[in-house]
């Protein structure tokens, strides 16, 4: 198992290297180029500048977090194709300097969506909230525009410049089906498998968050079965999972150790973080089990009897403690107090507790 840390790089990063660094037991950070749209080809100049800034700091970079689809890809239309051909490139680009893992989803139009990035918990510190209620009835761009007034940083796909292609993204996927989504996953994984396996790159595709679809738009990694067809569909060892405890786990309908259990071979890289879970709603929480509705031992369990010894792994989001500002989730204490935690139940597990 590899701790490790997501990190959005200088200036984009209120968290440096050197405190990351700091915190037992992390060894590497999961970073990727964020200024570059979805789509265009990740220069190998900039790959090995951020290299060295990573490898300068003491730590590993051999995650990406994440190369991103574009939706041309994910609605499988012409300008698709192009973006696969770079997609390729920036396959052989992270390869060149040492990447093992890229991590993506293929969620439509957004990235992960929450209501709330400021929740209070009763002990005084925020959480990130997702409540279906406050979603129904209202429009992307009403989200859209709540969510830009809530602080300095939007969660990743809700920056505020993409307000203005939100209808004609709505109008692209208007009829577009999950087995549409389906199929034109399982032709991009098709397309850069064979390069990933010339390369080395493991493929590892984060669930959908939340684990359901939202304002009418498909979303096809929420559950076992959909992880059962991915893995048919695409038999290739270089296609993986990026398995979310926090994603998946929002969903009371999956048992999230019986799913590492079965997937755990094809789990190359792990965000480890809890939540509570209600019908239609979900709040994150701090990592312990006993802070969420998640058995973390469970899970670092099985991750530790069925998932490759050297996963990559990371506590993804944490709360927002002390004062902290910081990108929502990902502010240095809570997710270092869970890198913490995580490597007890890791280290208690492999000592046989
Ligand atoms: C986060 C995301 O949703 C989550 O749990 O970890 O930032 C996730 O990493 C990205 O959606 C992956 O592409
Ligand atoms: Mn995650």
């Amino acid at each position: 198992m590899q701790m490790t840390l997501r990190w959005f790089g200088n200036g984009l990063d209120t968290v440096t290297l050197d405190q990351i660094r700091q915190i037992p037991g992390v060894v590497g950070v999961v970073p990727a180029l964020h200024d570059l749209p979805a789509g265009e080809v990740w220069p190998l100049e900039r790959l090995q500048a951020l290299r060295d800034t990573v490898h300068a700091a003491g730590l590993t970079m051999e995650c990406i977090e994440s190369v991103n689809v574009s939706d041309d890809i994910k609605l499988g239309n012409a300008t698709g194709q192009k973006h696969i051909q770079n997609y390729i490139e920036s396959i052989r680009n992270c390869a060149a300097v040492g990447v093992k893992v890229i991590c993506y989803n293929f969620m439509p139009v957004f990235d992960w969506t929450r209501t709330d990035m400021a929740m209070p918990l009763s002990d005084g510190s925020t959480c990130l909230c997702y409540d279906a209620k406050h979603v129904e009835g209202k429009s992307p761009e009403d989200i859209f525009r709540e969510l830009s007034e809530s602080g300095d940083f939007a969660m990743p796909g809700w920056e505020p410049f993409r307000i203005p292609t939100i209808k004609a993204l709505f109008a692209a996927y208007k009829g577009v089906t999950a087995d549409d989504l389906r199929a034109n996953l399982k032709a991009f994984l098709d397309a850069i498998t064979p390069v990933c396996e010339e390369c080395g790159v493991k493929m590892a595709i984060h669930p959908d968050d939340p684990p359901w679809p939202i304002f009418g738009l498909p979303r096809i990694l929420s559950t076992a079965d959909d992880l059962r067809w991915l893995f048919s569909a695409v038999p290739s060892e270089m296609n993986g999972s990026t398995f979310c405890t926090g994603s998946f786990g929002a969903g009371s309908f999956n048992d999230l150790p019986a799913m590492i259990r079965e997937f755990g071979p094809r789990i190359y890289f792990a965000h480890l973080r809890n939540v509570e879970q209600r019908p239609g709603w979900f709040n994150e929480t701090a990592h312990l089990s006993s802070a969420g509705s998640l058995d973390m031992y469970a899970i670092v369990k099985a991750l530790h009897d069925c998932a490759p010894h050297w996963v990559f792994v990371r506590p993804d989001h944490g709360r927002m403690l002390w004062g902290e500002t910081a990108r929502p989730g990902y502010g240095l204490y809570d997710r270092a107090l869970g890198a913490a935690y995580l490597n007890g139940l890791f280290e208690a597990v492999e000592k046989g507790s």
